[in-house]
């Protein structure tokens, strides 16, 4: 044999080898399918974590899968509050898409016997992963609607997107729920019983005088008007009755809530799904959406009390031992390897959020504008984001990249190697690149940063180093405050347009306190790139009509669930 043909033959053996191992290495990625556990907060803010800079609170757990995997310092949620951004994070779509936007003030799923929610044709990533085999279970808190078109269809709930069976609130903690009399409702609206009441007696009056002149038809307008408002004080004053439901499945089990010990009843719920899963050969994905810690702020007896920060402190602390419950249990059940962790809040710090004394209850953006509710001000979302999976993601990664919560829907299928596309246009990207560290650039270039409906802000990722944000709206803030009286919202009433759009480099410019001067080149090129790109992006959605239009959000009677009939009150038999 001649020295070029050995060395011939040796290359021609190493790229057999090469081959063989590729097609090995497809072959173990189809065949090893991870786990997933998705562990999702309710207005957590980018500052109330140890990873993400905060010393005085507690939450070693989450901590440790920044140590022990990846810590997103840019992750973005699709919406600045929660029925938008879970939409959006289930389906991988902006909200828009699924018609979770708003067309009034009612920015989210406010009550239970409504229509409004996630539409049936849509694909979550949980109908996806069902349909491709996995075992599928859904705990805590869904707030993406009840029922469609008959009263206890349950076509909106968990069960019909996806996950065989679920546990948890349909709609979401609410101050209402608690036991201090703070309510969500007159919080938003402080003079509702005045409002009401006043038409009541003005209608009434008006009725009476109708029918006294003999104008009979306006004297039934009229009488109607009365009852109506009649009906608007009767839910107002029971909405803690009539909303307070925790389900199983389309079953409602409790009526009121009982909120403490809430948390450990989603994590017993969690463990035992996980405990059957480790003995099955099928794989399997847990999403377990906390209702901490949104208001009303309950904990259990053993966290009252222990924290720095209150009882919003205390909520996030005993959160973050539900999350060490969880993590703990995935090692004894030989889980750690072949499970990929999802840690992440569905937006930021509610900045306004007061208890009934006046005390602030909501969280903390660390260095971030604005929060909650606030459409594209950087604290309602960016959040704290991580992901510990051993195979893929090497301890103590950092990635400072661009990324959306949307993306998670995709990645999850290229994990789980499913095939079949998805109805309609995907916005996610998958973020394995980033999480193996083979690229540290973000996948995506343009993100939008919408309030309901409109646009108020938009990323344009130009480089590593150089992440551009245009505002173009803002809201309408207290005089010298950056923040609204209760809320905010995304209505034209309660949003200032601006004349000269703010542009920042937000990657180096994280508190958004240096605008690039509208004079410069700059500032020219890169807003003629994001309006190029806006105007690409909305001329290419869908209108699909809104889930929270008026006509889902009237109160409908029959809708409302009530369990022992009139009492509407029960305790889950498996919790007494
Ligand atoms: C830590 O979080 C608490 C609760 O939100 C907040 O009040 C406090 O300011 C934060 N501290 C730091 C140093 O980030
Ligand atoms: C990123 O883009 C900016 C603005 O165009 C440019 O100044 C910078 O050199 C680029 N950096 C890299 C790493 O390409
Ligand atoms: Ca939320």
């Amino acid at each position: 044999m001649t020295e070029t043909n050995m060395s011939f033959n040796a290359r021609s053996w190493l790229l057999k080898l090469l081959v063989c191992w590729a097609t090995l290495g497809n072959l173990v990625q189809a065949t090893i399918r991870p786990n997933f556990v998705i562990l999702m907060a309710d207005d957590l803010g980018f500052g109330d974590v140890g990873c993400y800079g905060n010393d005085t609170i507690r939450t070693p757990n989450i901590d440790s899968l920044a140590r022990d995997g990846a810590r997103f310092t840019q992750s973005l949620t699709a919406g600045a509050t929660c029925t938008p951004s879970r939409a959006a994070f289930l389906t991988g779509r902006y909200p828009i898409r699924s018609g979770l936007y708003p067309v009034g003030l009612q920015e989210v799923i406010l009550f239970h016997a409504q229509t409004g929610g996630l539409p049936p044709n849509e694909t979550t990533f949980a109908k996806r992963l069902l349909d491709a085999g996995y075992s599928t279970r859904f705990v805590g808190k869904w707030h993406l609607g009840v029922d469609c078109s008959a009263p206890g269809d349950g076509c909106h709930l968990p069960i019909n997107h996806g996950f065989q069976h679920w546990y948890g609130i349909p709609l979401t903690n609410l101050k209402d729920f608690g036991d201090d009399g703070d309510s969500v409702v007159t919080a938003r609206v402080p003079r509702i019983y005045t409002y009401l009441y006043s038409v009541i007696a003005g209608s009434a009056h008006a009725a009476v005088y109708m029918f006294s002149t003999g104008r009979t038809k306006l004297g039934y307008l009229f009488s109607l008007v009365a009852v109506g408002a009649g009906g608007g004080v009767l839910f107002v004053s029971n909405f803690k009755l009539l909303n307070s439901v925790l389900m199983r499945d389309n079953e409602v089990v409790e009526q009121p809530i009982r909120l403490e010990g809430l948390t450990q009843r989603f994590v017993y719920e969690s463990e035992e799904f996980l405990q059957e899963q480790a003995v099955t050969e099928s794989p399997f994905l847990l999403f377990l959406s906390f209702s901490k810690v949104h208001t009303a702020l309950v904990t259990a007896q053993e966290f009252r009390g222990v924290s720095r920060h209150g009882v919003y402190g205390d909520s996030v602390e005993e959160m973050d031992w539900a999350v060490g419950r969880i993590l703990s249990l995935l090692g004894p059940l030989g889980l750690v390897n072949s499970t990929f962790v999802y840690f992440t809040s569905d937006n930021g710090a509610h900045l306004e959020e007061v208890g009934v004394q006046g005390q602030r209850q909501g969280g903390y953006n660390g260095m971030l504008r604005g929060g909650k509710l606030m459409g594209g001000m950087e604290g309602g979302i960016r959040v704290p984001t991580l992901v510990r999976y051993p195979p893929l993601v090497k301890p103590g990664l950092i990635v400072d990249a661009p990324v959306s919560l949307m993306d998670i829907s995709t990645t999850l299928i290229e994990l789980a190697d499913v095939h079949p596309p998805q109805n309609g246009v995907t916005d996610g990207r998958s973020l394995v690149s980033l999480l193996s560290n083979s690229t540290n650039e973000s996948p995506h270039q343009f993100l939008f940063h919408y309030c309901g409906a409109k646009i108020h802000a938009a990323r344009f990722i130009e480089n590593t180093t150089t992440v551009w944000k245009a505002h173009f709206a803002h809201p309408d803030w207290l005089p010298g405050k950056e923040v609204c009286s209760y809320t905010c919202h995304c209505d034209d009433k309660y949003v200032i347009w601006l004349e000269q759009p703010e542009l920042y480099n937000i990657q180096q410019d994280i508190s958004e306190r240096h605008p690039i001067s509208p004079k410069s080149n700059t500032y020219r090129k890169v807003m003629r790139t994001i309006r190029n790109a806006i105007y690409e992006h909305s001329a290419a959605v869908v209108h699909v009509d809104s889930q929270l239009s008026l006509s889902h959000s009237l109160w409908r009677p029959r809708y409302q669930p009530c369990c022992n009939f009139p009492a509407c009150h029960c305790t889950d038999p498996k919790y007494p």
